[in-house]
């Protein structure tokens, strides 16, 4: 097995020619500080505090059992966070984030909306997490269409503070977005991609990766995930659910869409409008 490279690390000064590229080669790529410390501390303090309601193992999300061992005995996970902190709504309009996620997402859909975002703190001593791909949740349509697969979904993993190999780094298999066989992910070769706090492992849901080990006795890695999937699919999480109409009155249209309170317009593609009823209209995106 070749021994492989770590990930590149770029500047959120970075533009698009340069980001994109590496992203395209490797299915995954670092952006140190693509997130103010200011969120990212509004983010930790509010997560710190509301970590302390969950069981380690129980997750926000509905799982069975296939899905309790994919969140970890000793990991704790939740989402909606727009509901802790204002901080969850400028992160969703980090124009950098928008701007990679538009060259990766718009050629297959009219727009893309949050698929989740969770924060997610490994405890000690949880193992590796089974590498996968993110794309996978859509698997009529990935397996269907593998290895020419469009890229549905993009992910975004976000240091709350270094994160470190040893505290459970995310890792990836680079270049395993490009594999011809789908299945195929035992005996994958990974690196980590160690972050600071505001640093983002942005990767396509084409990329084998997992969570890391989490090796020390004492601490938990805390990091959040932010993920967006094709308007025309369904996300893993019912985001709109989270808030009323009135609560996200003042957030900014991308805001709204992101968080299914308006509707889905294909164009320019083909297809119907789609998610028609009591949000906004089509007219009004
Ligand atoms: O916790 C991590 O570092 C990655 C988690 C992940 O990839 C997932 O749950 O889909
Ligand atoms: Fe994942």
């Amino acid at each position: 097995m070749t021994t492989l490279g770590p990930l590149e690390r770029l500047p959120a000064s970075s533009s698009l020619e340069q980001i994109l590229p590496i992203l395209e080669r490797d299915g995954g790529v670092i952006i140190e500080n693509m997130f103010p410390r200011s969120q990212i501390e509004a983010i930790r303090t509010a997560a710190d505090q509301h970590s302390r309601d969950f069981a380690p193992g129980s997750a926000t999300q509905g799982l069975g059992e296939d899905g309790a061992a994919f969140v970890g005995a000793n990991t704790i996970r939740f989402s909606s966070l727009g509901k802790l902190t204002p901080a969850y709504f400028q992160m969703l309009d980090n124009e950098l984030y928008e701007s990679i996620a538009d060259a990766v997402l718009l050629p297959t859909c009219g727009s893309y909306w949050v698929n989740t975002a969770q924060v997610m703190y490994i405890g000690p001593g949880e193992p590796a997490q089974v590498l996968h791909r993110d794309g996978n949740n859509w698997w009529e349509f990935v397996s269907r269409t593998w290895p020419d697969s469009p890229e549905i979904t993009l992910s975004a993993m976000i240091g709350l503070e270094d994160v470190t190999e040893e505290l459970g780094a995310t890792r990836v298999v680079p270049g395993s977005h490009r594999w011809g066989e789908l299945s195929r992910f035992a005996d994958a070769d990974s690196v980590p991609a160690e972050l600071g706090p505001g640093d983002a492992l942005v990767y396509s849901g084409q990329v084998l990766h997992g969570g890391g080990a989490n090796r020390t006795d004492d601490r938990w890695r805390r990091a959040m995930h932010l993920s967006f999937v094709a308007g025309w699919l369904t996300p893993e999480e019912a985001n709109a659910n989270d808030y009323t109409t009135v609560e996200l009155a003042e957030q900014s249209p991308r805001v709204q869409r992101l968080l299914g309170h308006r509707s889905y317009d294909p164009r320019p593609h083909r297809g119907g409008g789609l998610w028609l009823k009591n949000v906004k209209a089509i007219e009004e995106n």
